[in-house]
């Protein structure tokens, strides 16, 4: 466990950001998708890549009903060791260990490995997964680009994929029997519950959004404040106006992480500058109160500044409850573990609403996540690849 995460940290480290930056078909992540390939096969896993370039590793010959595993490689930018990997490199420890135990599964079992889980370079979260379910119109992804302009198709070709088999996948969606994700715990629930391991039971509804405001560009000195036009003024007052949303609703959160001035000159007036929202609410309703109220905010603040703003919806994914027959059946087989709610989204958050699915969560002893701090001790790391392959062995004996 501890050797296989190790292997790979030296991948994709972000000298500039501090931890790693692997994203979806970058040179990091196709190293990644090498790496775990070579450890697949040399455990006798047969490997292949689905249309929408997501990966699966069988244990025996694919088929319905099968139980699979897995979780996604690709990173934040800056992101830590765990969020994606540990589930990669757990359920790869956890066929060792059901092969050491003489286990041989009763049912197809593989390994998944989800394409750009973290919509780290094209923007939409959990894109592999969308794919695969027909959550996401197949020419919309194609078209996604980078900040480099690079178009997700260019990057899947570059990296010898084709892009034109992008879209719903019935027949891979149609072989799993459960899917069940492990993941580090991005929260101190489990720490507080004192357990190593727990069980998940919903997911945050949570979607992205992105501002467009438009100005006028000119020049840092020459230009009067009463002749400005400068979309940099409603862009702040937005930041502040998601802390003030999500405050006055309970539970909720607003984030903006990334914002963009064009042209991105020290001396320079911008004029247009593009941010990102990113909302979470536990349902619904709650979610798209607090967006209304940011939208409100940034439509006013465009207006006294004489500039305008466009908002689009970028993607969004409702309240996630897990299966909780599965999620109790599982937690029984781990002698009662805990379940415990997540704000996190994952590649089992969209196969939920297609599988049945659980997710398996690993205490993260600070709950620090989507930065270099990112931790898990390899005892608890250990306890979950002990917890995944007895959840494994129960799903497929
Ligand atoms: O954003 C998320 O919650 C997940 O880590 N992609
Ligand atoms: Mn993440
Ligand atoms: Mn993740």
């Amino acid at each position: 466990m501890t050797e296989l995460l190790a292997e790979i940290a030296c991948v994709g480290v972000d000298a500039r950001r501090g931890g790693f930056s692997r994203h979806g078909f970058d040179h990091a992540e196709l190293e990644l998708r090498e790496w775990f390939t070579a450890e697949a096969t040399r455990r006798g896993l047969g490997v292949e890549g689905d249309r929408n370039g997501n990966l699966w590793a069988w244990w025996g010959e694919p088929g319905a009903g099968a139980v699979v595993t897995g979780s996604h490689l690709d990173s934040v930018p800056g992101g830590g060791a765990f969020d994606g990997p540990l589930g990669v490199v757990s359920a790869l420890a956890a066929v060792d260990l059901l092969r050491a135990r003489g286990f041989t599964p009763g049912k197809p079992l593989a390994i998944a490995v989800f394409a750009e889980e973290e919509g780290g370079r094209f923007g939409i979260a959990c894109l592999g997964s969308r794919l695969l379910t027909g959550a996401i119109d197949p020419d919309t992804a194609r078209r996604l680009s980078d900040s480099d302009g690079v178009s997700l198709a260019e990057a899947m070709r570059a990296a010898g994929l084709d892009p034109a088999g992008l879209g719903r996948d019935p027949d891979s969606l149609a072989r799993i029997g459960t899917f069940v994700e492990l993941h580090v715990e991005q929260g101190r629930g489990l720490v507080e519950l004192g357990a190593p391991v727990g069980v998940a039971s919903s997911i945050l509804a949570h979607g992205r959004w992105r501002f467009s405001f438009v100005g006028e560009g000119n020049h840092a000195g020459a230009t009067l404040l009463v002749d400005r036009r400068d979309p940099m003024l409603p862009a702040a007052q937005v930041v502040l106006a998601a802390r003030r949303a999500a405050g006055r609703v309970e539970g909720a959160r607003a984030t903006i992480g990334r914002i963009t001035p064009n042209p991105g000159g020290t001396n320079v007036i911008a004029s247009t500058v593009d941010l990102w929202l990113d909302a979470r609410a536990a349902d619904d309703v709650r979610t798209r109160a607090v967006v209304a109220e940011i939208v409100a905010a940034a439509e006013t603040a465009a207006a006294e500044e004489g500039c305008t703003v466009a908002v689009t919806e970028e993607s969004y994914g409702d309240t996630v409850v897990f299966d909780p027959t599965l999620r109790d059946d599982l937690a029984g087989a781990l002698g009662g573990v805990p379940a415990l709610p997540t704000g996190a989204g994952h590649d089992a958050g969209i196969l939920a609403g297609h599988v049945p699915t659980a997710m398996l969560f690993v205490r993260n002893p600070t709950g620090v996540s989507h930065a270099p701090a990112e931790f898990a001790e390899p005892a608890d790391c250990a306890a979950g690849v002990v917890a995944l392959a007895d959840v494994l062995a129960h799903l497929a004996r």
